[in-house]
């Protein structure tokens, strides 16, 4: 069986966004491959984070992690700092990556634009997810479209170590779903939905009550054309609340623009909004049982110690490989 790895940052609560883009897909993945999901929490600090909204965060995606569906009797479902091996791979590759190449990810140049102080953290953040991803010879990685650059700096690690050292690594493929690939802001819908956006009606997030999922839909930026059309180019905002209704009511985009046609944005956005609230309505009810539970804890620590065993022995080979200790 494949192997499966990915991760989510603790930075917020996560998104429709992260939903469509990543999550959904684990929960179908889980049934044909050996799963590892994980909750990225060094990750998440390499932006400043108030330490006990942090603690939070993490409980709150690990509830969130199960109430879509996560299956931990199938997949394995961990905090990445509650597995030093991270940590200490990524040292490693550190070792082997290049300023250069780490300046160069959008992701970095997005995130430290116009900052004073930026963590070095921010910049050797892709050795720490390539340390992620190889500490389990992940075959397949899904994600959404903004970690592709991030997955093909991976595979060059991978096989910048595999030819200097040994031939340890599997090189991982990325996974992108078709749609949804790329939820956008509901404010800017040029710019990528995220969680830690500063502006709270950009983003719908899994634990928004109903009226607050209505409010942010109706007031989402579109255009004054008033045709329900999808026009990436020309109308970013209506395609991407097409694309969000899309996959939760599962009609094609096609579909949904004949049934809207010669009707004004006000009734589509509704209906949007109901799609919306009636999908993640039984997501936040189990949440809900879930988040304050020792039930959430064992979990979590069965799925660390699951995590060690295999990411340790992958630790001693690379230590071994680059001449590290007495091995
Ligand atoms: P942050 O705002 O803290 O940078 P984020 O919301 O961008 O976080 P991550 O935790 O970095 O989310 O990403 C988790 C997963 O969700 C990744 O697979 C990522 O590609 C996916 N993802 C994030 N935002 C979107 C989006 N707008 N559309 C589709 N997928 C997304
Ligand atoms: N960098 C990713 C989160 C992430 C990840 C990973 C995703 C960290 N480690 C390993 C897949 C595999 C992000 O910002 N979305």
């Amino acid at each position: 069986m494949k192997t499966i790895f990915s991760g989510i940052q603790p930075s917020g609560t996560i998104t429709i966004g992260n939903y469509i883009g990543a999550l959904k897909q684990f929960v179908e993945l889980q049934n044909d491959y050996h799963c590892y999901f994980c909750i990225v929490d060094q990750h998440a600090i390499t932006v400043p984070q108030d330490p006990q909204q942090l603690k939070q965060n993490i409980r709150n995606l690990a509830a969130l992690y199960l109430a879509v569906g996560i299956d931990p009797e199938k997949a394995t479902l961990f905090i990445q700092s509650e597995v030093p091996a991270h940590a200490q791979a990524a040292w490693m590759l550190q070792c082997i990556s290049y300023i250069g190449e780490l300046e160069r990810m959008t992701q970095f140049k997005d995130k430290s634009a116009g900052k004073e102080a930026v963590s070095a953290g921010l910049l050797t953040y892709p050795p720490l997810m390539a340390a992620d991803i190889l500490l389990y010879n992940a075959d397949l990685v899904p994600v959404g479209e903004d970690q592709k650059q991030h997955l093909e700096l991976t595979r060059d690690l991978a096989e910048r170590f595999n030819k200097k050292y040994a031939s340890i690594f599997t090189l991982p493929d990325i996974k992108v779903n078709e749609v949804g690939a790329r939820i956008m802001s509901l404010q800017e819908p040029t710019k990528k939905m995220s969680k830690s956006d500063a502006n709270q009606k950009a983003f719908i997030s899994l634990l928004d009550t109903p009226k607050q999922i209505e409010k942010k839909i109706k007031s989402a930026v579109t255009d004054s054309e008033g045709i329900v059309k999808f026009d990436k180019e020309n109308k970013p905002g209506i395609s991407n609340l097409l694309a969000i209704y899309s996959i939760f009511s599962k009609q094609s985009i096609e579909e949904l623009e004949k049934k809207y046609e010669g009707q004004g944005y006000g009734v589509f956005k509704a209906d949007v909004a109901n799609a919306v609230i009636s999908e993640l309505t039984p997501i936040q009810e189990r949440y809900q049982n879930l988040v304050e539970s020792t039930k959430l804890d064992d979990i979590l620590t069965n799925g660390a110690e699951k995590a060690n065993k295999v990411a340790s022995a992958m630790i001693a080979k690379m230590e071994k490989a680059m001449g590290l200790g007495r091995h």
